[in-house]
């Protein structure tokens, strides 16, 4: 398929969907929603592709929404910005948390707004030094929104987040790594094999595994021990039944590397 406001590629087992309006630092239009829900659907549907990376082309990341393209007048006609969420920003991050196979936020430079609260939608985020994250939103006189009030209180506690939401001061890549926003912050030059070689990584791991991890770190937020535990001795029981698990097991008495293929 070809696409107009991102690219998509895959290629050893990884996907790569990139951002491409580098002019508007790849911020979202309605257009660019509707491309990358069709990218995420081939995705998932792909058994080939284990692994997903999302970037960004050009210095920014995301800014969020296309401020051109939604005015307050919507408003007035009708088209409140709820609606944008429900059409748009909710199906996105509800589909990268629903997508059974990793997926990394690579982000080459400033994740602003909703582009910032889908890098922290993604499982693992790697930043370039020189990248920020900027909960833009009450600069604008809007609440966050794409699961942010969701994501970032989990990841830095109540008191950071909340200064950051009302302030919207911009976190440098290596402040975001000190408070445990996002995983790793490399040197710019390195980001785009550093990217490769994590992704590289997780394509080759047990990706039924790694999709039943990844709901159990959702679940992990909400319930009680008890309920985790349930549902520890549930997902353990579908992974012990998988073909990687008897080949990972295999491997080790065999001292030799695993064949992960994914099932
Ligand atoms: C942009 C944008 C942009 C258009 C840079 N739009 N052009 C959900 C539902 C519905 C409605 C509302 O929102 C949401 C969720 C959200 O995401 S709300 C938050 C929206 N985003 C923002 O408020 C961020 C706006 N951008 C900025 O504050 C700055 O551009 C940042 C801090 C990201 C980067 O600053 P600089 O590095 O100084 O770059 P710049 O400002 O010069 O931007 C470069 C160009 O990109 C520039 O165009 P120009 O023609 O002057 O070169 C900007 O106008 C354009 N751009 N963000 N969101």
């Amino acid at each position: 398929m070809a696409y107009e406001t991102i690219r998509f590629e895959r290629a050893d087992k990884v996907a790569t969907l990139t951002l491409n309006r580098p002019d508007r630092l790849n911020a979202f239009t309605a257009k660019v929603h509707e491309e990358v829900r069709a990218a995420l659907r081939d995705a998932a549907e792909d058994e080939s592709v284990r692994a997903l990376v999302i970037t960004g082309a050009g210095r920014g990341f995301c800014a969020g929404q296309d401020l051109q393209e939604v005015r307050p007048a919507d408003h007035d006609s009708g088209r409140d910005l709820g609606q944008r969420l429900d059409r748009n920003y909710n199906r996105l991050i509800r589909s990268i948390r629903a997508l059974a196979k990793p997926v990394i936020a690579s982000v080459n430079g400033v994740a602003a707004g909703a582009g910032a609260n889908l890098a922290l939608a993604t499982d693992i985020v790697i930043a370039a030094r020189s990248a920020s994250f900027i909960q833009a939103f009450s600069r604008i006189g809007l609440v966050p929104d794409s699961g942010g009030s969701y994501f970032l209180p989990r990841r830095v506690g109540q008191a950071r987040a909340t200064a950051l939401f009302m302030l919207g001061d911009p976190v440098s890549a290596e402040d975001a790594v000190a408070c445990g926003m996002i995983w790793k912050c490399v040197d710019d030059a390195a980001l785009a094999a550093e990217t490769a070689t994590l992704a590289g990584r997780l394509a080759n791991a047990p990706t039924k595994t790694l999709g039943l991890i990844k709901r159990l770190m959702d679940a992990s937020a909400a319930n009680t021990l008890d309920a985790q535990l349930d549902l520890e001795r549930d997902f353990q029981r579908l992974a012990g039944s998988s073909e990687d698990y008897r080949e990972g097991v295999a491997a080790f008495r065999e001292k030799r590397p695993p064949g992960f293929k994914g099932r």
